[in-house]
């Protein structure tokens, strides 16, 4: 894989853009359009240019004219925390998104909390979300009572409570700006693509700059494909197949939304930006990360990471520098100049100067926390990941309960890992014993936990632990 990126990088290491005078002042600039594409248990490795095997050319060419990163972070290893963590630059854990969010779960992203759609409707953007909510009830429950995409900064609303039901195809769960839909004909990443670009003609005011959500539905399970697109795949079992398909299919619509922004000369000032949810739940997907979605070992929670805005990324980059989920909030009110509502509660940081080409210095390491699986919790500071376990046999269930509640608050870590990710990106050389700074990243750690469960909001009305279990050694949880 890393070969591959190398390839790239060699090949295309100096794309310059014609300058389009319209979009070169600095005032242009801290207003870009933005564009967060977000794919639904991509793996690190599911896409051409990330050492795939399916056909990407659409993303290909985004991350071709700009940047790829190679150690990009989903803020948790599941759907509604990690998207929780996207919209806040928040660490999930610290605002109560412990989990994936089951229906009629009282869980949710709270009101409090400030998204980019609010920050950015606030600054005149026009803002809509397309496909997957997954932070609470949709459409409007008045028994849970959970706010809704209109209530979080999105003026426009299309799209579903979790996944796509009964598979990609013919959706019939979907809600158009809190009123239910029927049967969507089609697979949803193209009826989303379709929805973008009819919003476009006929709610975004050419005036005022946008910000547009649109979280694919591909490929979280249950995966279907145009049959045109598997038969490119037949060498491969059928349903192996059907995956490598769907990966292109979302690609496919992905550059529908692009050409069509390329069309009404609109992409030079949009900051696009593309990643996934978490690792996948194949092993293959991940290339040579350790587990798999569910699991803050790598393969659950390294993602692909691409970033392209013509009119300040110059020319093709991969960057190393570890980033994520939680620093897009921070770097789009650095880009606007505004300052988010809780700044000093944010745990990502703007990585405005790593898009300029520029010095970065992150003060406060990426962490991810996640109860179900163990290990619970992992940090990442320079090149090494410090893991942290308690490890407790405790099944777990499926839905979050009042006893998941109660551990959090009470764990304790009795057991750690470390990795030199620079020289081990597959985890596989457990160097606890013999690092020099064995003691401060445990300390580190330790003090990370606490944080969690000092801060972390402690739901009172939970259900009760019931349903199947299952015993939290097993990472390779499927959802
Ligand atoms: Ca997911």
């Amino acid at each position: 894989m890393r070969y591959k990126i190398q390839i790239l990088s060699g090949l295309i290491s100096i794309v310059l853009f014609a300058c389009n005078g319209a979009y070169e002042t600095k005032k242009d600039l801290k207003r870009p359009n933005i564009l967060l594409l977000v794919a639904d248990d991509m793996g690190y490795a599911d896409l051409d240019c990330y050492g795939g095997i399916s056909n990407t050319p659409n993303l290909n060419k985004l991350a071709e004219n700009g940047l790829l990163f190679t150690d990009f972070y989903a803020a948790a290893p599941n759907c509604s925390p990690s998207r929780a963590g996207l919209l806040t630059g928040k660490s999930p854990a610290n605002i109560g998104m412990y989990n994936y969010r089951p229906t009629n779960h009282p869980m949710h992203l709270m009101d409090r909390e400030e998204t980019i759609a609010e920050v950015l409707q606030n600054q005149g953007y026009d803002t809509s979300h397309f496909g997957k909510w997954h932070l609470g009830c949709l459409p409007h429950d008045p028994t849970l009572n959970h706010p809704q995409p209109s209530d979080q900064g999105f003026s426009y609303s299309f799209g579903t409570e979790s996944n796509a039901k009964p598979s990609h195809l013919n959706p019939i769960n979907f809600v158009r700006n809190g009123v239910k839909l029927g049967k969507q004909e089609g697979y949803s990443c193209q009826i989303l693509a379709t929805e973008a670009i009819t919003w476009f003609d006929n709610y975004h005011e050419a005036e005022n700059p946008f910000f547009m959500y649109v979280a694919f539905h591909e490929p979280h399970v249950k995966v279907a494909s145009p049959s045109e697109l598997v038969q490119k795949y037949a060498g491969f079992p059928k349903k192996y197949a059907e995956y490598l398909a769907n990966i292109e299919n979302l690609d496919i619509a992905v550059g529908r939304i692009i050409d069509y922004l390329s069309e009404k000369q609109l992409l030079e000032n949009t900051l696009i930006i593309f990643s996934s949810d978490n690792g996948s739940y194949r092993q293959a997907s991940n290339g040579k990360l350790r587990a798999e979605k569910g699991s803050v070992y790598e393969g659950g929670i390294r993602v692909p990471g691409i970033i392209h805005w013509p009119a300040l990324i110059k020319k093709q980059s991969v960057i190393n520098e570890p980033a994520g989920f939680v620093d897009i909030m921070p770097t789009i009110c650095d880009i606007l100049k505004v300052q988010p509502f809780e700044e000093e509660e944010l745990d990502g940081i703007s990585i405005l100067s790593l898009l300029k080409g520029g010095k970065f210095e992150r003060k406060n390491p990426l962490y991810w926390y996640f109860y179900r699986t163990s290990p619970e919790i992992a940090m990442r500071v320079g090149d090494v990941m410090i893991l942290g376990k308690d490890n407790d046999t405790i099944p777990r269930t499926h839905r979050f309960s009042a006893a998941d509640m109660a551990y959090i608050k009470n764990m304790n870590l009795v057991d750690y890992e470390l990795y030199d990710l620079s020289k081990d990106i597959g985890q596989t050389e457990n160097i606890i014993n013999e690092h020099s700074k064995t003691e401060l990243y445990k300390n580190l750690i330790d003090d990370k936990l606490r944080e969690i469960q000092l801060k972390g909001y402690n739901w009172e009305e939970l259900p009760e632990s019931s349903g199947p279990k299952k015993v939290k050694t097993e990472w390779r949880v499927k959802y």
